[in-house]
């Protein structure tokens, strides 16, 4: 089954919306894989935001991820990378459409409350990155014949 890596970031931490964040996901009719919180050294910021090492907010990214605990998530189901993006909303918060969790929850593109894994590649390099094979626990929600 399709996986995605779901991170709450520190902004989202401390503003109290790791139970929100969960809330909507379990309320789509996703499946919980694994999860924890988590303080990201240095490095593992810097392997995760990689592709954005270039960028001009690197330094300013790194930063802000490790600044305080995440709370790292491993999602499951049916399309669930890009309908996790679509959840999330767009990078700038000002540009999220009301209803996605940027768009209710955040104001600056530095501080956008949560993270998804782009694309296939991206959710199983990133998955990788946060958990070991053994933390992602596989089971069938009796549920699922229904959504
Ligand atoms: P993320 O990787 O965190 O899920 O966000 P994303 O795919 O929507 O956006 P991405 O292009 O991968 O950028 C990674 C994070 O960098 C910060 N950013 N700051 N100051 C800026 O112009 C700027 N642009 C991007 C954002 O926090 C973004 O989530
Ligand atoms: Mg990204």
């Amino acid at each position: 089954m399709e996986k995605t890596f779901i991170m709450v970031k520190p902004d989202g931490v401390q503003r109290n919306l790791i139970g929100e964040i969960v809330q909507r996901f379990e309320n789509k009719g996703y499946t919980l894989a694994a999860g924890k919180l988590m303080n990201i050294s240095k490095e593992l910021a810097e392997e995760h935001y990689g592709e954005h090492k270039d960028k001009p907010f690197f330094g300013e990214l790194v930063s802000f991820i490790t600044s305080g605990p995440v709370f790292a998530m491993v999602w499951e189901g049916e399309g669930v990378i890009a309908t996790a993006r679509k959840m999330m909303g767009a990078t700038n918060p000002q540009d999220a459409e009301p209803g996605t969790i940027r768009g209710d929850f955040g104001v600056q593109v530095g501080m956008n409350v949560i993270h998804g894994s782009d694309s296939p590649e991206s959710a199983e390099r990133e998955i990788g990155l946060f958990f070991n094979e053994d933390d992602l626990v596989s089971y069938e929600k009796t549920i699922s014949k229904w959504v």
